[in-house]
């Protein structure tokens, strides 16, 4: 009998089981995602919708439930419990999968993409499929569409970052990801890692002066509260990874696979979407906001890059193989 209670937790985004009757038969696959995100990100709006079109296409069989915003630990925790099979999705960023598949962070290499254009050709393309490939051989099963999170910018309590020499010393959070602290400390600054739940508070305490993420981040995550100025860096491309512990994955079948796999990566195309509008609008809001915005011209950091080796060390450490893929999109980089 307790079985057959299905029972939301609050905390959950439940709106996935408005159309069943509040007591109803568990789900034969009742399976947590959790994210690192807040309620109001397009990825977790995309991905209630592909939640509810999944318990509707499959009759009530397969039950998706949401735990955002790190409510299940932060994104190292989130990483632990889905290759445990302790939740069942999860989408971490390619800096944070990379501590796992460290080929996973290729996309993250420093000005390598000049566009979406370039983004989506590669992600879509061999770049994208060999990284998965790397993801399926941790026993975890990746989607084929990348959800976008985006050029990543930085923002700072202190001065805008008008080019390399503004990030010497600069005390900024970077996210768990051995690429990011290299291309910080190349660039010269004192980077510290820290999960992105612990993102705000330590910028609000001033642990740290300064962070980088993609302007809608800064929006939902409202870190424009605790900073003053965001630079338009767009120094790294990065992107969400939907993956799927293996086992859960390989337990459901093929029908039930088709199903998910269809709304996940539609939904992931319509979250692409999302952001693709909200980067016109979200300069002119932050700035209504009260953070003052500087457009840096990529040269310097470039550069600072180069001198100190960075591109050369990233290219001996993910291979020729991958880094030649990177390449046919991106154009010679190393
Ligand atoms: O932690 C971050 O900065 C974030 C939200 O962008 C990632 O997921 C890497």
């Amino acid at each position: 009998l307790l079985r057959s209670l299905s029972v939301v937790p609050a905390a959950s985004i439940a709106t996935g089981m408005a159309a069943f009757p509040s007591i109803a038969r568990a789900a034969e696959f009742s399976y947590k995602y959790g994210n690192n995100l807040p309620v109001t990100h397009p990825l977790n709006i995309r991905a209630q919708e592909a939640a509810d079109r999944i318990l509707k296409e499959t009759k009530g069989r397969v039950e998706i439930k949401i735990f955002p915003n790190n409510q299940l630990g932060g994104d190292t925790d989130m990483l632990a419990q889905v290759r445990s099979g302790g939740i069942e999705f999860f989408t971490p960023s390619a800096l944070v999968i990379a501590t796992l598949v460290p080929v996973a962070a290729i996309n993250a290499i420093g000005f390598a993409f000049s566009d979406y254009n370039q983004v989506w050709a590669a992600m879509d393309g061999k770049l994208g499929a060999h990284v998965r490939a790397a993801i399926g051989k941790m026993r975890l099963h990746a989607f084929d569409k990348m959800w976008d999170n985006g050029f990543r910018q930085t923002t700072s309590s202190k001065a805008p970052v008008t080019g390399a020499r503004d990030l010497d010393g600069l005390k900024i959070r970077v996210p768990v990801s051995p690429l990011s602290i290299s291309m910080f400390k190349g660039l010269g600054a004192a980077p510290a890692s820290l999960q992105f739940s612990e993102v705000y508070s330590s910028l609000q305490t001033k642990i740290v002066d300064a962070q980088e993420n993609p302007l809608p981040i800064i929006q939902v995550a409202k870190l424009y509260e605790v900073q003053k100025y965001a630079s338009l860096t767009n120094h790294i491309w990065d992107g969400y990874w939907f993956i799927a512990n293996g086992r859960a994955w390989d337990r459901l079948p093929p029908d039930l696979k088709a199903i998910v796999a269809a709304a996940i990566n539609d939904a992931g195309m319509q979250q692409r979407e999302d952001i693709r509008k909200l980067n016109e609008s979200v300069v002119a809001d932050l700035q209504a906001k009260g953070l003052q915005i500087n457009r840096p011209a990529a040269d310097s950091f470039r550069a600072k890059l180069r001198e100190s080796g960075f591109y050369a060390e990233w290219k001996n450490r993910f291979g020729n193989e991958a880094w030649g893929l990177l390449e046919q999109t991106v154009g010679k980089l190393a």
